[in-house]
């Protein structure tokens, strides 16, 4: 079966969810990045049973990831995580085999091996309840790192990792053209990032690993994240 590792899940509302549900059903075995402020709730809900209702699987069977792995996809090396983000109590109980996306794709190369399917289902903009015209430099800029360039630095660490053949994928908004009051604090802007990376990604990973790099512009769900902006 195919290998899929999905960045982005921390619970059952959202895109990520859905989609290793819907592999799942493909036969696809999912392992999960999860951000790691919020790894301890997920792994805690999860062995509580609070999924199991939408862990069932239509063959009677329920969704199991195979490894989950701490993850913050705003940092791509250890020499990079600033010192306060370090000795920050989640991030110290991550463990010691890492969180930053070098590191993760590391991981899951041991643990997991070559994957066919990588999945970027994750996004955050600190300031993205303000007008653009009143978002500061740091939330524009943060903005873009953790939907933007994480993606770009999933394909550059995953990448010599996948199969031929395999495919990445992530989620964007139409918000990256046209106006939509609302989505805020650079957020559109990273997902005009986002999409045009989208296009150089599969010229150059297309060519280097012989994979397709996707994204789908999604339509609203109540996830976590949309919930957080009102939409
Ligand atoms: P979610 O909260 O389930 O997923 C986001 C995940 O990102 C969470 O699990 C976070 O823990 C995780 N995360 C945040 N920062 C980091 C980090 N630094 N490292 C690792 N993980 C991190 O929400 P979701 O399912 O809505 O989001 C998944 C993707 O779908 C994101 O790229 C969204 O931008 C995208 N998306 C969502 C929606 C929506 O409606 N939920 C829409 C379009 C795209 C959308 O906003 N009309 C109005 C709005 C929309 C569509 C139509």
């Amino acid at each position: 079966g195919k290998k899929a590792f999905i960045a982005g899940v921390a619970d059952d509302q959202g895109f990520g969810w859905a989609i290793a549900k819907a592999l799942a059903e493909a036969g696809a075995e999912i392992s999960l990045g999860v951000w790691v402020p919020a790894l301890k709730i997920f792994e805690g809900s999860y062995t509580k049973g609070k999924f199991d209702k939408s862990r069932q699987l239509s063959n009677g069977g329920l969704l199991e990831f195979t490894h989950i792995f701490p993850m913050d996809a705003v940092y791509d090396t250890p020499e990079g995580v600033p010192e306060d983000v370090k000795s920050n109590k989640r991030y110290a109980a991550a463990g010691d085999k890492g969180f930053t996306v070098s590191e993760v794709a590391r991981n899951v190369e041991s643990e997991v091996g070559k994957i066919d399917l990588l999945v970027h289902s994750l996004a955050n903009g600190p300031e993205v309840t303000k007008p653009l015209l009143e978002t500061s430099r740091h939330g524009y800029l943060a903005a873009l790192s953790a939907s933007a360039y994480s993606n770009v630095s999933m394909l550059q660490h995953f990448g010599p990792l996948m199969n031929e053949n395999g495919a990445s994928i992530s989620l964007t908004y139409l918000a990256s053209e046209r106006i939509i009051p609302g989505y805020g604090g650079g957020m559109s802007s990273a997902k005009a990032a986002l999409e045009s990376d989208t296009r150089v990604l599969a010229y150059e990973a297309g060519r280097k690993h012989k994979i397709r790099v996707n994204a789908i512009s999604a339509g609203p769900l109540g996830s976590r994240a949309a919930k957080a902006i009102g939409f």
